[in-house]
């Protein structure tokens, strides 16, 4: 087996390389390699100075987040670091790749820094719900100040070698060999330089403490209810005014309490299930088919977000329009996108121009033959997708991939009219699409396994997190949405306020609630919807018509100004609308309901029931393959708090049987809405969670 770690000589340098693939993530064995290699070489009378670099595609991008959860074994980072900090020769990090938490921790208690131009470092801890907790806190404040350190830590998102070289945070970018340029690099060093003794990035308090004010609101407000936030903050007032190993040991204790809490829990399995997502047994059977250039059919607000989120991925796009005007709207579409970056200063003139290089446009389905696959985006009509499938059946080249972007519609229905269905599936892209991470991949029974492959890697081009999904209305997410949509319009009419219903829902941790999304979306969407269905449901379900009565007033939502907010001037956050109150009363009053009161608890325990339920159905169902699907669809898509790690994995924690007793209770006024899952029965007298199924 080969060793994790490696202790060799170059010269008078030693050179300590960890080698644990894929990303160097630093397991028990990789920190006690890195341990020994770093006692031996600083023992060494020959050694002169030491290397520590990465083997493979990365230097280590963090702690063995497989081992959080698990007792903490020995050597533990936090002291791996301080030993290599206390080396009496220098210490030189070579970094590449991306170096990230404890890996960056690494490179910060390592006496001096190398990297090469492409690589990243970071300290994206907070997006496991996690401080830095091998000194990350104490450390890197002490170089750059409090400012820039807090913006590392609260966005999360590792930053480019010319930054980190700017900022202080590295010495020298490599040009050439990494290997080779460390080993120039610690053959000019004499003596070690402590971070834990530096002072640059203290010495202006004033702005350190304005940094720690300003990040205490920010981590109040747009990071509301999380705690990594304010634990960092507090690690970095320890910083300043606390010595060194103080402040050292404050952050291990605020490390532990975050690792132990179920915000870090839910993030660290929102983390694995994202990967997991993509692991679907179509793309283990077959390859994905070559991918070079796309078509896109329909300009409008879809097909340019698609467009834009292709051609900023590198992709050629041919966008197909049925006439030049229309055709001019969906350039001016995507144009409008670079244009707006350009106003925020994000963008030059002469990216755009090459970034646009890519894109053409035609009228002429023939000017198709040569893409390697067709996104249609036009209108959600079934015969509108129909017959631009049967346009691209008769130019497509045989083996391009034919993929339909619905949110409801069956794709069955679609590929039907082809005669190639085994190439045809759909993808549901997220409005807007060049910003939205989630993508649906509906697989139609018919699909070839090549063609599911390469809508897989179509959404690793696009950088979208993929979830399978199978044919059925609504796929995962729309289906489940219609459920809890409905449980929070039988409260509103038996005695909630849309207005209290959204506060819960925040109150819970979403970005918004439930009635400002369907306003930013248009209520008029919902509204065409339940008006095809009319005459197709089961009259003895509930039924509430409050939404209806909106929508006939013309209150379509943000756009119209009004909706079930008002929305004066062009508002974008909604204020409540007295008139709201009067038309629900007037529903009511219809159905002789007395109105009651709902607490924030008792609303959010009925909307995560319903969720979970019909999330349940579409398990046993087959539509979503694992739970852990139905987690990233909701975290990624629908704004469920990363940090409760999407529905199944919080009805995990706030127990099955709990959750089956609450829609038994439910039931009891409304039995046909509240059918307790078959799935979720047989969990619970199984003993399972959701979390066992993950497991297969
Ligand atoms: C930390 O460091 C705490 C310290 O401050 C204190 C400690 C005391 N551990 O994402 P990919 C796996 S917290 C274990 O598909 P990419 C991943 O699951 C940590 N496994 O590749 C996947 O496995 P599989 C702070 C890890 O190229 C495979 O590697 N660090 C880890 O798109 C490939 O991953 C982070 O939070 C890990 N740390 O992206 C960094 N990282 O093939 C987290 C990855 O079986 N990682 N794996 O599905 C990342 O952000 C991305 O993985 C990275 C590569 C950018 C590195």
């Amino acid at each position: 087996m080969t060793q994790p770690v490696t202790l060799s000589t170059a010269g008078s340098i030693a050179v300590i390389e960890i080698n644990n693939p894929p990303v160097n993530a630093l397991s028990q064995a990789v920190r006690q390699g890195l341990l020994d290699a770093v006692v031996q070489a600083d023992a060494d009378a020959a050694v002169t100075a030491i290397v520590i670099l990465g083997a493979g595609r990365s230097f280590p991008a963090g702690a063995d987040i497989k081992e959080f959860g698990q007792p903490m074994q020995d050597p533990h980072l936090p002291d791996v670091i301080d030993r290599i900090e206390s080396c009496s020769k220098p210490v030189v990090a070579a970094l590449h790749g991306t170096a990230l938490g404890g890996g960056f921790e690494i490179a910060l208690g390592s006496h001096y820094r190398i990297a090469v131009p492409s690589a990243r470092v970071g300290l994206p801890e907070i997006h496991l719900g996690l401080i830095p907790g091998a000194g990350g806190t104490q450390r890197l404040p002490r170089l750059c100040g409090a400012a820039m350190a807090l913006d590392i830590m609260f966005k999360g998102t590792p930053i480019r070698a010319q930054d980190a070289l700017a900022a202080g945070l590295i010495d020298r970018l490599a040009e050439g060999d990494l290997r080779q340029a460390a080993l120039i690099y610690a053959a000019e060093l004499q003596t070690p330089r402590r971070t834990r003794e530096a002072t640059s990035g203290l010495a202006d308090k004033a702005a350190f403490e304005a940094a720690l004010t300003d990040a205490k609101e920010t981590a109040r407000s747009r990071m509301r209810g999380q705690m990594a936030p304010l634990k960092i903050v507090e690690c970095l007032r320890a910083c300043i005014t606390q010595p060194f190993a103080d402040g050292r040991l404050f952050e291990r204790d605020c490390f532990f309490e975050c690792l132990a809490s179920e915000q870090s829990k839910g993030m660290i399995h929102a983390f694995f299930a994202q990967r997991a997502s993509a692991k679907v047994p179509e793309a283990s059977r077959a390859e994905p088919r070559p991918l070079n250039r796309l078509g896109v059919v329909g300009g409008g607000t879809m097909g340019a977000g698609i467009t834009v989120a292709a051609l900023n991925s590198g992709l050629p796009v041919t966008m197909i329009e049925r006439d030049h005007d229309s055709l001019a709207r969906g350039r001016a579409n995507v144009e409008q996108v670079y244009d707006r970056l350009i106003a925020k200063g994000r963008m030059s003139e002469a990216q755009k121009s090459d970034i646009m290089a890519r894109y053409q446009g035609s009228t002429q389905f023939a000017d198709l033959s040569e893409v390697d696959m067709v996104i249609e985006a036009v209108f959600e009509r079934l015969d509108v997708k129909r017959a631009v499938f049967e346009q691209l059946d008769k130019v497509l080249k045989p083996d391009a991939v034919l993929a339909s972007n619905t949110s409801y519609i069956d794709i069955d229905e679609i590929s039907s009219a082809t005669n190639r269905r085994e190439h045809v599936l759909g993808l549901h892209f997220f409005s807007p699409a060049n910003i939205m991470k989630l993508l649906e991949i509906v697989v139609p029974q018919s699909a070839a396994d090549d063609v599911v492959a390469t809508g897989f890697a179509l959404a690793k081009i696009l950088g979208k997190i993929p979830v399978r999904a199978g044919n059925s209305p609504g796929f995962i997410g729309n289906r489940i949405l219609g459920k809890y949509g409905d449980c929070a319009a039988h409260m509103m009419e038996d005695g909630a306020t849309p207005y209290e219903i959204d506060s819960a829902i925040v109150e819970f941790g979403y970005p918004m609630g439930l009635h400002a999304m369907y306003d930013l979306a248009g209520l008029d969407i919902g509204w065409d919807n339940r008006k095809a269905a009319q005459g197709k449901r089961n009259p003895a379900e509930r039924y509430v018509e409050i939404a209806d009565r909106i929508c006939e007033r013309g209150w379509f939502g943000q756009k119209t100004g009004r909706g079930f907010y008002l929305y004066p001037d062009g508002a974008r956050i909604g204020a409540p609308d007295p008139e709201i109150f009067i038309l629900i009363e007037a529903e009511r009053a219809k159905k002789s309901i007395t109105a009651r009161r709902f607490t924030d608890e008792e609303i959010m325990a009925r909307y995560l029931a319903a969720m979970v339920n019909e999330a349940c159905e579409v398990l046993r169902e087959g539509v979503a393959l694992k739970p852990s699907d139905i987690d990233v669809t909701f975290v990624h898509g629908y704004g469920f708090p990363r940090y409760r790690g999407g529905p199944m994995n919080y009805a995990d924690s706030y127990g099955l049987a709990r959750m089956l007793d609450d829609i038994r209770r439910y039931g009891q006024h409304d039995p046909i809405f509240w059918q307790a899952s078959p799935l979720l029965i047989e969990l619970v007298a199984s003993g399972q969670t959701f979390n066992d199924l993950n497991k297969g």
